[in-house]
């Protein structure tokens, strides 16, 4: 239980904006445990960060925050190597005394001195991040006062995730690393990139070129110039390897795991116009275009044996580029028209004695889940791959569809991630106003996100357990420029870190609310678009 806030020190009224600062509430996500202290910690440029010699994570941690001290403050602590912490100094240590758990730590904020320490360094770096935003809580530059306050904190999740569609609007790799910051600064860490679908394929595949030199481009037919909707045609983009492995190394060093999704069987359009051979050969008259409209459209792979060798050897590819413990296969609205209309389907699902196609999907996922799993990788999926028989004990299952998949999935023992359309969906309009830039109905508001209970009530116990986390989806077909990717974004993203991240026994939506204000500002200070009095808060 999280005591009231302290109140600003009324001995110190020349330091009113800095008192705000010390206001122990102005953290996003809320930490488990919170006890004020004693007096105040002033954070100058004469303050020195402490680490013990040798702890590289802990001088890897001191430097981060030095930097992001220095952009938002101004001035950059200098950092020392140290057996003891100098008085007045700010100490990062692994420390096997610490709380358990790797994400965990413990912040200690006295007058003389603030101590960081976590048993390893993804808790080391959440600690630093909650100084970072207790430090950045008073707008302005130089120096700053905290309140003593001492702070035991651990994820309630271990999966708090993002999710974000490039095929249907491409982002740059700089656009991308800015949303990976953010994340990192709300103590998300999974980053799941939707990187291929009907309306483009994204990713370079060496052995596959055509993917991204014919499906990486939508271009309507006989349209030059700019369509309906302003979006330039052709409309183009994918990241080159290299470009791919900057990101994962970018997300790796802010404690984010990126989970790559290749859709399949459907969402296929852009692979089967590069090579239309993977497609459902009898039923294709011609190549179909890689789509130019939104929707739910008809292509699917085919189920011979040259589709299964490209999707594994994409798969491979996938899995040099992307260490992550999980492949996202997609497996979502796979309209199962052509192989209802192909004789060769029909025939493979008699031969393999399947009952119909729900079956011939289940079949099919079983197998690249065999595929992953002897490339040590776990496959994750949309709830559909629950469909038409029985999945592979170590499959991951992420309901979309409500929250039915998961209880599901749960009750047969998989593990399961909540993202829920519309509950967790940023791609709906959150206000009323006819001025908000374009978004599904009805309308989601910030209040609701905050709202999400990520555990289905019909789930307990060990059930309960298999829950393992929660995260919202970026769908973009709204989402033309990078702007209105940030006025979904944020500040629905301090929502979901507090969602996933905080007990829900502190959850209080006047509390939130306060806490935003600061947020706001941060926002504002890091160049950040973020729908603030316009569109997601009312202040
Ligand atoms: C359904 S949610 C989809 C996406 C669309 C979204 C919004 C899910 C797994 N699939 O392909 O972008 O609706 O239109």
């Amino acid at each position: 239980k999280t005591p009231a806030a302290t109140k600003p020190d009324a001995a110190a009224p020349a330091d009113a904006a800095a008192a705000t600062a010390a206001h122990p509430s102005a953290l996003i996500p809320r930490p488990a445990q919170m006890v004020p202290g004693q007096g105040r910690f002033v954070l100058g440029p004469q303050t020195r960060l402490s680490v013990a010699a040798g702890d590289a994570a802990a001088r890897t941690v001191a430097e981060d925050f030095a930097a992001r001290l220095q952009r938002a403050r101004g001035f950059a602590p200098a950092i020392d190597a140290a057996a003891q912490p100098a008085a007045g100094a700010v100490s990062f240590a692994i420390d096997p005394a610490a709380p358990a758990g790797e994400e965990a730590y413990a912040l200690d904020i006295r007058a003389d001195g603030v101590r960081v320490r976590a048993r390893a360094a993804a808790g080391l770096f959440y600690g630093a991040v909650s100084l970072w935003q207790l430090a950045t809580a008073a707008p302005g530059q130089g120096p700053t006062a905290i309140a003593a306050q001492r702070i035991e904190d651990a994820p309630r999740f271990a999966w708090r995730g993002l999710m974000l569609d490039v095929a249907r609007h491409f982002r740059s790799v700089e656009e991308v690393k800015s949303i990976i910051d953010q994340m990192a600064l709300h103590k998300l860490n999974t980053f799941h990139w939707h990187l291929t679908d009907d309306q483009g394929w994204r990713i370079q595949i060496q052995r596959y070129p055509r993917l991204t030199e014919v499906g990486g481009c939508r271009i309507p037919a006989g349209a030059a110039g700019r369509g309906e909707d302003g979006t330039p045609r052709p409309y183009c983009g994918f990241y080159t390897q290299a470009q791919i492995r900057e990101v994962v190394a970018y997300a790796a060093a802010r404690h984010i795991a990126v989970v790559p999704e290749i859709e399949m069987p459907g969402h296929a359009q852009a692979a089967i116009a590069a090579y239309p051979e993977l497609g459902v050969r009898d039923v294709l008259k011609q190549a179909p275009p890689v789509s130019p409209d939104w929707g739910v459209h008809t292509y699917l792979y085919g189920v011979d044996e040259p589709t299964f060798e490209f999707l594994q050897n994409v798969l491979d590819e996938v899995a040099g580029l992307f260490p992550s413990k999980y492949i996202h296969i997609g497996g979502d609205e796979a309209a199962k028209d052509q192989w209802i209309a192909s004789p060769a389907v029909q025939a493979k699902i008699r031969a393999l004695g399947l009952k119909d196609e729900m079956a011939l999907q289940s079949w099919f996922v079983g197998r690249i889940g065999k595929h992953l799993e002897t490339r040590q990788r776990v496959l994750v999926g949309w709830d559909e791959i629950l469909e038409g028989g029985k999945l592979p004990a170590s499959a991951t299952v992420m309901s979309w569809r409500g929250t039915a998949g998961a209880v599901e999935a749960a009750r047969e023992g998989h593990d399961v991630i909540l993202s829920p359309d519309r509950k967790l969906y940023l791609d709906y309009a959150q206000s009323d106003r006819d001025d908000e830039p374009s978004g599904r109905y009805p309308v989601s508001t910030l209040q609701d996100f905050y709202g999400f209970e990520v555990i289905p009530q019909e789930l307990q116990g060990e059930q309960a357990k298999r829950v393992i986390g929660a995260q919202a989806n970026l769908w973009s077909e709204h989402k033309r420029g990078f702007d209105r990717v940030e006025l979904a974004l944020y500040p629905r993203l301090d929502a979901l870190a507090e969602v996933v991240w905080s007990p829900q026994a502190g959850r209080d939506w006047n509390d939130f609310q306060r806490r935003l204000v600061p947020q706001l500002a941060r926002y504002r200070a890091q160049k950040v678009g973020a729908s603030d009095a316009a569109y997601a808060v009312k202040f």
